[in-house]
């Protein structure tokens, strides 16, 4: 049934639409929040900008290309310390941050000039780097600017550097969703097929959607290297520019993260015939099923098997010591999308954990479809929830732990109940077999912590 939270006057009634409850028997699909829509002026929403979309999630991990960010000071703001996407580069893409810093007098008189300089720059600055992205930015897409000419020439000017334009601003989209659609595309149009991979192993794929947060990459690697499956490209976990210029050859197409890159995954099948395997690779039942399947694509079912069984055999006795602590524990899951619905049943059925209300910045419809499918009844689910609508829903809930973002965060913490960072995680990676004990092991640490208790106490007695 459609949830309206909000009795008070402070209520936004258009917000009635994306809030639901799940009823026992309802035909959910009658039911799911509106998705993908534009954010309802007065709801402080939480998402971020189509150009974050672009920039943070998705082109920011490259490890060996300058991120030349076309517009405002402001704009460059994320780098190492907001997302935590390491490579084996030394890092390289967190280390630094670029941008054509854009004063008053370029947004009269256009900011080309400076672009062009910038690059040129930055280009000098760096002289092992040969690749760059650039971003447009509102400011710089406001006033017209034409930044691809401008990478044209310098590519002319300098012979032997390759730059792939991003022309999403901030305004392109009603989140960050859109980012991911115009980078995807965008790649698949100009980069795509323009460098020959060297392909040393009769199975080879790509890894679409996983974005190494805090080593995930590493650990999918682990895995599939000792299958004995080549990695043409990752897209975009300690990724090299070039790797991702030669996706056409892979001969399939594993996607994790579905909503930020599903588009390419779709693009190099209709192009080049890649099929598209979906998996989910938080917790031991699902990483288990997408090894098999992965294992079932190549006729390589035996070295599945053996993975997964000595991954269980060394990792289950940790899990279970967790899941003795943590059954029954209630949590709340508000991020991007996609970790709603793969995160739901893995917690459900690896650590006995009750997901009691879900929050999605920006999930489309076949997102809620995923989420509500697999989520339990009585569980609340919102669209684009906001501040005052967290507060009720953790009245209503009464959560042990929130798995969000460090905004919404700060703000649990306040009320003395554990947050964990469900973006950048706390101590991970999280993915994977030794992933899950990681993310058990600080949801334990989070619930069971002696201050949590002491702060508690504290709040009584006042
Ligand atoms: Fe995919 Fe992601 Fe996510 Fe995402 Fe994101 Fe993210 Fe996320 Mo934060 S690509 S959609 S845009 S899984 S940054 S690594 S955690 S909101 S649910």
């Amino acid at each position: 049934m459609p949830l309206k939270l909000f009795e008070c006057d402070k209520t936004i009634p258009e917000r009635e639409k994306h809030c639901y409850i799940k009823a026992p028997g309802e035909d959910t699909t009658q039911y799911l929040p509106s998705s993908n829509v534009p954010t309802i002026p007065g709801s402080l929403s939480e998402r971020g900008c189509s150009y974050c979309g672009a920039k943070l999630v998705i082109g920011g991990v490259i490890k060996d290309c300058i991120q030349m960010i076309h517009g405002p000071v402001g704009c460059a703001y994320d780098t190492w310390h907001t997302k935590r996407y390491p490579s084996d580069n030394d890092n390289f893409q967190l280390k630094y941050v670029w941008s054509t810093n854009l004063k008053e007098k370029h947004i009269v008189f256009g900011g080309e000039k400076q672009l062009k300089k910038s690059i040129k720059e930055a280009f000098a600055e760096m002289p092992h780097i040969k690749r760059m992205f650039i971003y447009t930015t509102c400011a710089t897409a406001l006033i017209g600017d034409d930044p691809k000419a401008v990478a044209k020439e310098v590519e002319k000017e300098l012979g032997d550097v390759d730059i792939f334009v991003v022309e999403c601003p901030g305004f392109a989209g009603v989140s960050q969703s859109k980012g991911h659609h115009v980078l995807n595309i965008g790649w698949v149009n100009e980069k795509v097929g323009t460098f020959e991979p060297e392909i040393n192993n009769p199975y080879t794929i790509n890894f679409i959607g996983d974005y190494n947060i805090q080593g995930d990459t590493y650990v999918l690697e682990k895995y599939l290297h000792k299958m004995g499956i080549q990695i043409i490209a990752h897209f975009t976990g300690n990724a090299t520019y070039d790797e991702l210029r030669g996706m056409h050859r892979a001969q399939l197409n594993v996607v994790n993260c579905a909503r930020s890159a599903g588009y390419i995954a779709n693009e190099l099948k209709k192009r080049y015939g890649i099929p598209r395997l979906d998996i989910d690779s938080w917790g031991f039942d699902y990483m288990a099923e997408g090894l098999r399947k992965i294992g079932a694509f190549f006729g390589l079912e035996d070295k599945a098997e053996a993975i997964i069984a000595e991954e269980t055999s060394r990792w289950k006795p940790k899990l279970d010591w967790y899941k003795e602590r943590l059954q029954g524990k209630k949590m709340c899951i508000w991020t991007g999308g996609p970790r709603l619905w793969h995160w739901t049943k893995a917690v459900e059925d690896d650590l006995g954990v009750q997901v009691v209300a879900m929050s999605s910045k920006f999930g489309h419809q076949e997102d809620f479809e995923k989420v509500i499918a697999r989520g339990q009844v009585g569980t609340v689910y919102i669209d684009d929830g906001n501040e005052l609508e967290f507060f009720e829903v953790i009245e209503m809930m009464q959560p042990d732990i929130i798995f969000t973002g460090p905004r919404v965060g700060d703000l649990v913490k306040k009320l003395h109940i554990p947050y964990i960072n469900g973006h950048a995680y706390h101590n991970g990676p999280y993915m994977g077999f030794e992933g899950f004990v990681n993310m058990a092991r600080d949801m334990y640490n989070a619930i069971y912590s002696p201050l949590m208790q002491l702060a508690k106490e504290d709040i009584r007695e006042a």
